[in-house]
């Protein structure tokens, strides 16, 4: 028989929980919880155990409420640094913030603000390597000043990579995603060690996008393959009906739904070419869905069902889309290896 070192565990995991599930998980994961978030349409500011959750404003599919939470396998130290505040261990940095957007300062600035003080803190905590972040806020598609709210997000997120030192071709794995109310919550997973940044050939690099989507480019790749060792974590950024830079399908929220199912596969595809291993969806894939119409649910839900099939985490949301033709979106994460 040959001697098989113990498989490790995932250096983190994802569970998406309804209201009633939360509070025995977390006692269960215990120091392991790395990072709770709150969606729905009522407020909660903290679990029975004390946990601080971080909550946004978005309905979610079939609940009043729904928890999205990272856990890790080793146990985990709490922080608090201003309005960041998260937990860390030897391998993982989870940080979040929530800032509110009431006062004189417009949402570039706000978003500039949050990003350098992101930044600022990766940088001095041994953990630089920013893998996956999570940007949600009101009102995206609103024009404000003259500029869509989302374009002038990624304008504010642009100029703090830039001042940072933070090569683009590097940017994590992200979304953003338009909540109905409350503060801009951002919430990141950073890393001791850089991930690899994986793109999609059937799209054009997001930070190369032309000038016609904002005067700065959104900085994210379109996925990260995070850690060194099996079971790696390959995180994948919020997709959506594109090709090349364009909006395909702006009418039908079948072919949308169609077009992301083959860009997400184009991901995965292109993370197997540099060394993931083909991905079990039913085990390893966890989906993340956002509608902008609460009655398009069902056909995405549908048509997500026949072509993933069963999948191993799943939650979806009503959310603001950042283009107004777009109609949904999906972000997902896989995982490799034993568990
Ligand atoms: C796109 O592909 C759709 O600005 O962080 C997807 C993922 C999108 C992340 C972001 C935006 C972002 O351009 C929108």
């Amino acid at each position: 028989m040959t001697e098989r070192s113990a498989p490790r565990n995932r250096p983190v995991s994802l569970r998406y929980l309804s209201p009633d599930a939360l509070d025995a998980y977390l006692q269960q994961q215990g120091d392991r919880v790395a990072c709770v978030v709150g969606f729905g349409v009522r407020p909660v500011a903290a679990t029975a155990s004390g946990q601080p959750v971080l909550w946004v404003d978005m309905p979610v599919y079939g609940s009043d409420a729904a928890y999205e939470v990272w856990t890790s396998d080793k146990p985990v130290t709490r922080y608090q640094d201003g309005l960041l505040t998260g937990v860390v261990n030897e391998d993982v940095f989870f940080g979040g913030m929530a800032v509110r957007l009431d006062g004189a300062e417009d949402l570039g600035g706000a978003t500039q603000r949050a990003f350098t003080a992101i930044f600022d803190f990766l940088q001095r905590s041994g953990y630089p390597n920013l893998i996956r972040v999570w940007n949600y806020f009101p009102a995206i598609n609103a024009v404000e000043n003259g500029m869509e709210r989302y374009r002038s997000f990624s304008v504010g997120r642009h100029e703090a990579f830039v001042r940072c030192d933070r090569k683009i071709e590097d940017s994590p794995a992200a979304c953003a995603l338009g909540s109905r109310d409350g503060p801009l919550v951002i919430y990141f997973l950073a890393a001791r060690f850089p991930g690899l940044q994986i793109e999609n050939p059937r799209q054009i690099s997001a930070y190369s996008y032309p000038k016609q989507y904002g005067p700065r480019s959104p900085t994210f790749s379109r996925a990260t393959l995070a850690f060194k060792d099996d079971p790696r974590v390959l995180f994948i950024s919020g997709t959506a009906s594109i090709l090349g830079h364009e909006t395909v399908h702006p009418d039908s929220v079948e072919l949308q739904t169609r077009e992301t199912l083959a860009n997400v596969r184009a991901v995965i595809d292109q993370a197997v070419l540099q060394g993931f291993p083909p991905v079990d969806f039913a085990r390893d894939l966890a989906l993340k869905i956002y509608v902008r119409h609460a009655r398009d649910f069902p056909v995405v839900m549908d048509i997500v069902g026949k072509e993933f099939g069963a999948v191993s985490e799943m939650i979806a949301l009503q959310a603001d889309i950042c283009r107004t033709d777009l109609l949904m979106e999906i972000e997902a994460a896989c995982w490799s290896g034993a568990r």
